[in-house]
C-alpha cells in the first residue's frame, strides 16, 4: 500500500454564533490542540485523518482556521483565506440571515481570495433545534446546487449528528481535486 502525506488548511466560514467553533470541537473531540493567534484573530486547531482508498493510504493533517469574534470585519478575510485548501460554509438553520450571508458575504469573499478549484461544502447547523427551524432542508439543498458546493449536509454540533461525515467528505473532495483519489 502506498502512503502519502498532506497538510491542508481548512477555513470554517459563517456568521457569529452559527456554531463554527462547536463543530470543530465536536469533530476533534478531546484530542484537540488549540493555539490562539491574536494577530490573526483566529484560533488554529489541528487534527489528523487517514483516508484509505484505491489501495492507497493517505495521511492528512488538517489545520482548521477558526475566525474568532472577527466575523464581521471584511478586511481580515484575505489573510484568513490565504492558502486555504477547503472550506465549510456554515449557517444556522434557525437564523435565515446567516443563510443569506453565505451568498451575500462569505462565498463572495472566499471566491475572491482562493484558487478557483478550492472545494467547499455547505453546512446547515443546529438541526437539533427542530422547533425553531426557519431554513428548510430544501432551501439548503437548493443553495448548495446554486453555488456549486461539493456537498450539502445538515448537522448538529450539539448532538454530533453528521459532524464527522461533513469533515470527512470535505477531505475527500480536496483529495479528489488534487487527483489523489477518484
Ligand atoms: P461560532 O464559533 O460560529 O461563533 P459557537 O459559534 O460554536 O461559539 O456557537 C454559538 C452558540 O451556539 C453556542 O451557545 C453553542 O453552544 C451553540 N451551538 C452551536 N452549535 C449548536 C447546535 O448544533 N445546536 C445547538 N442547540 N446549539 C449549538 P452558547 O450558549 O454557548 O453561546
Ligand atoms: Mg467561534
Amino acid at each position: 500500500m502506498s502512503e502519502r502525506d498532506f497538510i491542508f488548511k481548512i477555513c470554517i466560514c459563517g456568521d457569529f454564533a452559527v456554531g463554527k467553533t462547536s463543530l470543530i470541537k465536536q469533530y476533534i473531540e478531546k484530542q484537540f490542540e488549540k493555539e490562539y493567534k491574536p494577530t490573526l484573530g483566529c484560533d488554529l486547531f489541528r487534527s489528523d485523518i487517514d483516508i484509505e482508498q484505491d489501495a492507497k493510504k493517505i495521511h492528512c493533517r488538517l489545520v482548521f482556521w477558526d475566525i474568532a469574534g472577527q466575523e464581521k470585519y471584511l478586511q481580515v478575510r484575505p489573510l484568513y483565506f490565504q492558502g486555504c485548501r477547503g472550506a465549510l460554509m456554515v449557517y444556522d438553520t434557525t437564523r435565515p440571515e446567516t443563510f443569506q450571508n453565505i451568498t451575500d458575504s462569505w462565498l463572495k469573499d472566499f471566491k475572491g481570495n482562493v484558487r478557483e478549484d478550492t472545494s467547499y461544502i455547505l453546512i446547515g447547523n443546529k438541526v437539533d433545534l427542530e422547533e425553531s427551524r426557519l431554513v428548510s432542508t430544501d432551501k439548503g439543498r437548493e443553495l448548495a446546487k446554486k453555488i456549486n458546493a461539493t456537498k450539502f449536509i445538515e448537522t448538529s454540533a450539539k448532538t454530533g449528528d453528521k459532524v464527522k461525515e461533513a469533515f470527512k467528505s470535505l477531505v475527500i473532495a480536496i483529495l479528489k481535486q488534487f487527483g489523489e483519489i477518484r
